[in-house]
C-alpha cells in the first residue's frame, strides 16, 4: 500500500485518504498512490461509495511545485482525474483548507463535493505563470458559466466555501472541523439515497448558454490593461473559451498544448522562483529554528509622518495597540488625521467596515511624551534621516523602555551600530526598514546590527509575519539591500540624461521592463530633494559629486509629485506623469553649460547601465555578506521596489541573461563609463569563471 495514500473502508463507503504534509501536493508518490486507491475502491464489493478525503492542513493544494521543470513521471495528474470521473462508483470529494490548483482540479473530477465552511477553493495557477492543466479550464465553466470561470482562473483568487456553494463549485457546505466525520456522513447520505454517478463533464447546460459570447473578446480587452506584460492570463483565456468550441475530450487537448506553452515560458520559472523565495526568506541563514521569540503586544512609534503613520496602521490593522510619540500636537493632529484618512477611503472601498475603522483608530494613541513607551514591547523610530538625531533618541529610549523592549531604527541608509552605541543595550537594537507607502508596501527589510541578538532578529522576522509582510533579514550597510542597489540605479539614469537620453525614454526601458514605474517617476513621487540633500551633504564634505541636471530642477522648486512638478509635470488631482518642454530645455541648457555633446543613447544601453550596475552590487552586497542568498535580493526588489515577479527579481533575471552577458558589458562600461559601480564585483568574476549562477549559491 502507497505511505501517502490509504484505502480503508467504513461501512459502505470507502475511504481514500491522502496524507503528504504539509499541504498533501500531488507529487508523484500521491498521483501513484490515488489511483492504487481507486482501483481498491472500486474491487471492494462492500464499497457503495467512495470518498476522498486528506489528513492535515488541507485538501490538496495543487500539483507538486516542486516537481515542475523534471521529466513527469507517471501517471499524469489528467488521467488520474479522469480514472476518478470514470468510476463506475460515485466518488464524494470532502474539502477542508484549501483546495488549490490541481487539488481543486481532482476534486471537480469527483462526482460530489462537500466543504466545511472555513475552506477555500481556487485555481491560483496564473499566479505561478501557468493555466490549470488537469482539466479545471474545462471542467469548471461547465459549472459556474463562461465569466465566472474566466474571473477565477485569470485571477487566482480564491472562493469561500459559502460563496462555492452558490456557484455550484461544491453541493454541500457543513460546519465544524472534523472533515472525515462530515465527509462519510455526507458520503453514506448520499449512498441512502441512491445517488448517481454524476460527471461534471457531462454537465452541458451552462456551456451551451454562453456559447457564441463576447465575453472572452471582453476579457481578452480588459486584460491588455490589468496583465499588462504576462503570458499565461491570456492562455487562460484561450483555454477557457474552448470549453464552448470544443467537444470536452479535445478541449482537454488544447488546455494540455497551452499548458506546456505556460511551463515552457520564462514567466513560470520566475514565478515559481518567487514564489519560493518569498517562502525561504524566512529561514534566515545561521538562526536557529528554536530560537526564542519575544511577545510583541504593544508597539511605540516616533515620528507621525507619512511614514510613522503608516507603521502604525499596520499594527493596528492586526489588533495591536500602537502609540505615536512626537514633539509638537499639531504634527500628531495632522498625523493622525492622515490615518484617519487613509482608513476612511478602504471603507468607502468597501474593504472595512465603519466599526473596524474605529476599532483601529482605537488602537492608535498619541502623546508628546516618551514616558509612554516605558510598558512598550517594541519601538520604532521613525524620524527624517540624520544620525545625531537618531542618537539622541536611542539614547532616550535607553533611559526609559523596560528591559527586554526592542528598540528599531525605520532608517533607509544610516549605520544601525552607530545608532546602537548611543544605547547600553546594543543587543536590543534593529532596523525595520518599511517601504512607503508602509501600510501597503509588503516588504519590511530587517537590518541586524553587529551586536543584535538571535532573539531580536528572530522576533522581527515573527513580527514581519504578524503584520503580513514580507521580512527580509540583511546585514548593515549604507542603504542596506534595496536602496544601495537603487541609488547606483538611479546615478547611472541620471547619467544617462546628461549623456543624452530623455528621462521619458529612460522610464520607459524600465516599465516595458516590467517595473509599475520607471526611475524618474519613482523619484518624482518621493520628492526628489531627498536625492538633492543627499549629493549636497556628500559635496559639503568633500566629495567629488558631480553637477547634474536634476539639482537645477530642485533649486526651481520642482520637488516631484507634491510641487506637482518635478522631472515631470502634474496636473491638479493627478500622479500621472506628463512631460513637461521646460525640462527637456533646462536639461538641454545642462549640457550646454557643461560643454556635454548629447549623443543618441540606445535603449539596450539603457536597460544595461541601469539593470547591469544593480546586478553587479548585487554581488558585491552578497560577497559581504550583506544579504546572504541572491533570492534575499530578489525578494527584497519584488516586494520593495515593483521588481516584477515574472522575472524573478534581479538576481534570478541576471542567472536567466547570462552571467557572462553581464560581465562583459561591466568591463566595457568599467572602460567606457567608469566609476565603482561599474568595477567588476569579484564574486560575478567567480562565477562566470565556474559556469555557475547566482541560484547554484
Ligand atoms: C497546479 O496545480 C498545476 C495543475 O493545474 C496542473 C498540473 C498538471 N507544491 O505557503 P506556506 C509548501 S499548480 C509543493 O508557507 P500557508 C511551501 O513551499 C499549483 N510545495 O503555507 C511551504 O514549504 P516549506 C497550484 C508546496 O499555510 C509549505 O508548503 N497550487 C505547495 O501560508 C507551506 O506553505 C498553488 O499554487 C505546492 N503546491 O499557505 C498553491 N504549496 O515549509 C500554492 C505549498 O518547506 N500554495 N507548498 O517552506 C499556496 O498558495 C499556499 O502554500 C497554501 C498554504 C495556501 C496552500
Amino acid at each position: 500500500m502507497s505511505e501517502v495514500v490509504a484505502y480503508t473502508r467504513e461501512g459502505n463507503v470507502g475511504v481514500i485518504s491522502v496524507n503528504y504534509p504539509p499541504v498533501n501536493a500531488l507529487s508523484h508518490a500521491v498521483r501513484a498512490g490515488l489511483v492504487s486507491a481507486l482501483e481498491q475502491g472500486q474491487k471492494d464489493a462492500e464499497a457503495d461509495i467512495l470518498l476522498l478525503v486528506c489528513e492535515g492542513r488541507t485538501f490538496i493544494a495543487g500539483a507538486d511545485i516542486r516537481e515542475f521543470g523534471k521529466p513527469l513521471q507517471e501517471p499524469g495528474l489528467p488521467d488520474v482525474i479522469n480514472a476518478y470521473e470514470s468510476s463506475d462508483k460515485p466518488i464524494v470529494a470532502a474539502i477542508h483548507g484549501t483546495a488549490l490548483g490541481g487539488g481543486l482540479e481532482t476534486a471537480l473530477g469527483c462526482h460530489y463535493r462537500v466543504a466545511l465552511a472555513s475552506a477555500k477553493v481556487g485555481l491560483p495557477e496564473v499566479k505561478l505563470g501557468l493555466l490549470p492543466g488537469a482539466g479545471g479550464t474545462q471542467r469548471l465553466p461547465r459549472l459556474v458559466g463562461a465569466q465566472k470561470a474566466l474571473e477565477m482562473i485569470t485571477s487566482g483568487n480564491f472562493v469561500g466555501a459559502r460563496d462555492a456553494l452558490a456557484l455550484g463549485i461544491v453541493d454541500a457546505v457543513e460546519g465544524g472541523d472534523d472533515i472525515r466525520q462530515v465527509g462519510l456522513a455526507y458520503a453514506q447520505k448520499l449512498a441512502g439515497e441512491g445517488a448517481p454517478v454524476r460527471r461534471v463533464r457531462d454537465i452541458s447546460d451552462k456551456v451551451e448558454a454562453d456559447k457564441g459570447s463576447d465575453v472572452f473578446d471582453q476579457f481578452r480587452a480588459g486584460l491588455a490593461k490589468k496583465a499588462r506584460g504576462l503570458f499565461s492570463p491570456f492562455k487562460c483565456v484561450d483555454a477557457v473559451e474552448a470549453a464552448f468550441t470544443l467537444p470536452f475530450a479535445e478541449g482537454l487537448k488544447r488546455e494540455r498544448e497551452l499548458f506546456k506553452e505556460c511551463m515552457e515560458s520564462p514567466q513560470r520559472a520566475g514565478l515559481v522562483h518567487s514564489f519560493f523565495a518569498e517562502r525561504e526568506v524566512s529561514k534566515v541563514k545561521g538562526l536557529a529554528k528554536d530560537t526564542p521569540v519575544r511577545e510583541v503586544k504593544s508597539v511605540g512609534i516616533i515620528g507621525a509622518g507619512t511614514m510613522g503613520g503608516g507603521i502604525a496602521m499596520n499594527f493596528a490593522n492586526v489588533g495591536i495597540p500602537a502609540t505615536i510619540v512626537e514633539v509638537k500636537q499639531d504634527a500628531l493632529d495632522r498625523g493622525l488625521a492622515v490615518i484617519r484618512r487613509n482608513y476612511e477611503n478602504s471603507a468607502k472601498k468597501g474593504k472595512l467596515t465603519a466599526e473596524q475603522v474605529e476599532e483601529r483608530m482605537g488602537l492608535i494613541k498619541t502623546s508628546l511624551s516618551y514616558d509612554d513607551f516605558r510598558d512598550v514591547d517594541l519601538v520604532i523610530e521613525a524620524v527624517f534621516e540624520n544620525m545625531a538625531v537618531k542618537k539622541e533618541i536611542f539614547a532616550k529610549l535607553d533611559e526609559v523602555c523596560k528591559p527586554g523592549a526592542i528598540l528599531a531604527s525605520n532608517t533607509s541608509t544610516l549605520d544601525i551600530d552607530e545608532i546602537a552605541s548611543a544605547t547600553k543595550r546594543p543587543e536590543d537594537v534593529v532596523g525595520m526598514h518599511f517601504f512607503s507607502p508602509a501600510n501597503v508596501m509588503k516588504l519590511l527589510e530587517n537590518v541586524r546590527g553587529s551586536k543584535t541578538s538571535d532573539e531580536v532578529k528572530a522576533t522581527v522576522m515573527a513580527v514581519a509575519k504578524k503584520i503580513n509582510k514580507v521580512g527580509v533579514m540583511v546585514g548593515n550597510c549604507h542603504g542596506f539591500v534595496g536602496n544601495r542597489m537603487l541609488h547606483k540605479r538611479g546615478a547611472e539614469a541620471m547619467a544617462l540624461v546628461n549623456e543624452g537620453a530623455s528621462p521619458q525614454q529612460v522610464d520607459k526601458v524600465l516599465t516595458d521592463l516590467g517595473f509599475p514605474m520607471g526611475q524618474f517617476a519613482m523619484s518624482d513621487l518621493a520628492g526628489i530633494d531627498v536625492g538633492y540633500r543627499i549629493r549636497e551633504e556628500r559635496r559639503n564634505a568633500g566629495e567629488d559629486v558631480p553637477a547634474s541636471w536634476m539639482d537645477k530642477l530642485v533649486e526651481q522648486g520642482r520637488l516631484g509629485q507634491k510641487t506637482q512638478a518635478g522631472v515631470y509635470k502634474y496636473e491638479e488631482g493627478s500622479r500621472a506623469p506628463v512631460v513637461d518642454p521646460e525640462v527637456e530645455q533646462l536639461i538641454e541648457s545642462f549640457r550646454a553649460e557643461q560643454g556635454i555633446v548629447a549623443r543618441e543613447v540606445t535603449d539596450q544601453e539603457i536597460l544595461e547601465r541601469c539593470m547591469y550596475v544593480m546586478v553587479n552590487e548585487g554581488a558585491k552586497i552578497l560577497d559581504e555578506g550583506i544579504a546572504d542568498r541572491s533570492l534575499d535580493i530578489d525578494v527584497v526588489w519584488i516586494y520593495g521596489y515593483g521588481f516584477p515577479a515574472y522575472r524573478g527579481g534581479p538576481m534570478f533575471w541576471a542567472d536567466q541573461v547570462g552571467l557572462d552577458n553581464i560581465l562583459a558589458a561591466v568591463k566595457n562600461y568599467n572602460n567606457t563609463v567608469g566609476g565603482e559601480q561599474w568595477k567588476p564585483a569579484p564574486l560575478l568574476e567567480k562565477l562566470v569563471a565556474e559556469g555557475r549562477k547566482f541560484s547554484d549559491l
